[in-house]
């Protein structure tokens, strides 16, 4: 029997490169769509079973290519950071709208109709002091980013209204895990936080450090990505990912301290303009449909296996 092909958008970078490897434990081939933007080639392992095309998603040669003959698509490619889309709304509209339009168009073509997306908790906004948030609450992107990330929702229900489309909406909380790049001020702050501890490097918090969020090792995302691209029924309501446990900065630099046994020094300045407080997932919907890894990856080790303890 011929191996099933999954397409991975964005499989040369952090997330998308943990989600390659678990599909070639599960014996597929895997084709990989990346421009390398912010992706890397050693991101991957050399097997013979992936197949690296380097491009744009919103390229519709390009994406037409690469969407043939496969079973299912996960669509991570995006400009992930926040700050590059405030400073260049229209180059990254191309990466996080334009590409998300012309994946749905070449899926359509190939006859290919799932697709597992990455949305984000960017399209809640500012939620609420310290609740957890459901997917019910009002959608209030405050960037491009998110504007981009919920308009991707809208789009992805449009095709599977109009045209069969099969879709699975995830909205990532904070993921973290190995190979996520530190090397951008607006980095994923555990990325930023581990590199300099291991480096000895000063630490700086933005605020207070007792801002919360809901932290996802990557691992255990990517099982739940595994999940819902095999599922033979899927449900098509946007589903949050993240534990509904809400983590401290100060907390995490606790951690930190005593998984490496030192910690650098730590100064704590003004919050970043549009920071969010606390943001903390209702993971219920999700718990609903899918079988999350127990335990959970905790922090502590969590931590432990990003800084290789
Ligand atoms: P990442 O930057 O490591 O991965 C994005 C990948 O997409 C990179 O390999 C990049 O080269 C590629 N890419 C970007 N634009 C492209 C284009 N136009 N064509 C082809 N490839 C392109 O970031 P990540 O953290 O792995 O994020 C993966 C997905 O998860 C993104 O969609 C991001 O918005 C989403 N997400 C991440 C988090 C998080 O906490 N890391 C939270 C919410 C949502
Ligand atoms: C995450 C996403 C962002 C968007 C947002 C939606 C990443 C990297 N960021 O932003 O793309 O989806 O969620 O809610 O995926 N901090 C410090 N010191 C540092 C770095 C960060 O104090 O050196 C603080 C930062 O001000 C914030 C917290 O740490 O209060 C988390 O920052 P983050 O960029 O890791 O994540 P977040 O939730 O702000």
């Amino acid at each position: 029997m011929t191996q099933p092909t999954v397409l991975v958008t964005g499989g040369a970078g952090f997330i998308g490169s943990h989600l390659v490897e678990a599909l070639l434990a599960d014996n597929f081939l895997v084709r990989v769509l990346d421009n390398l933007s912010t992706g890397k080639r050693e991101n991957l392992p050399h097997h013979p079973n992936v197949e690296l095309i380097v491009g744009d998603v919103a390229d519709p040669n390009v994406v037409q290519r690469a969407t043939q003959h496969c079973q299912a698509v996960a669509h991570l490619a995006a400009v992930a950071s926040v700050q590059a889309s405030v400073d260049d709304p229209i180059g990254t509209h191309q990466s996080n709208l334009v590409a998300t339009i012309q994946l749905c168009e070449a899926m359509r073509a190939a006859n290919v109709s799932r697709i597992v997306f990455a949305s984000s908790a960017a399209v809640y906004g500012n939620h609420g002091e310290g609740q957890a948030v459901d997917e019910d609450t009002p959608k209030a992107p405050l960037t491009p980013y998110a504007a981009d990330k919920l308009a991707s929702e809208y789009y992805l229900d449009f095709y599977r209204r109009q045209h069969g489309l099969d879709p699975v909406i995830f909205r990532f909380f904070n993921i973290y895990g190995p190979r996520q790049d530190p090397s951008s001020p607006y980095s994923g702050v555990i990325s930023i936080f581990t590199e300099r501890a291991q480096k000895g490097l000063p630490i700086t918090v933005f605020g207070d450090g007792h801002q919360t969020r809901d932290f996802v090792f990557v691992q255990d995302l990517v099982a739940v990505l595994m999940q819902a691209l095999k599922a033979p029924r899927a449900t098509h309501q946007p589903m949050n990912v993240g534990w509904n446990q809400a983590t401290s900065l100060n907390q995490l630099l606790q951690i930190i301290q005593r998984v490496l046994g030192h910690l650098p020094t730590v100064d704590y300045t003004t919050p970043r303009p549009g920071d969010i407080r606390h943001s903390r997932a209702n993971n219920e919907r999700l718990l609903t449909h899918y079988r999350l890894p127990t335990p959970a990856t905790d922090m502590h080790e969590g931590l432990r296996r990003l800084l290789g303890k």
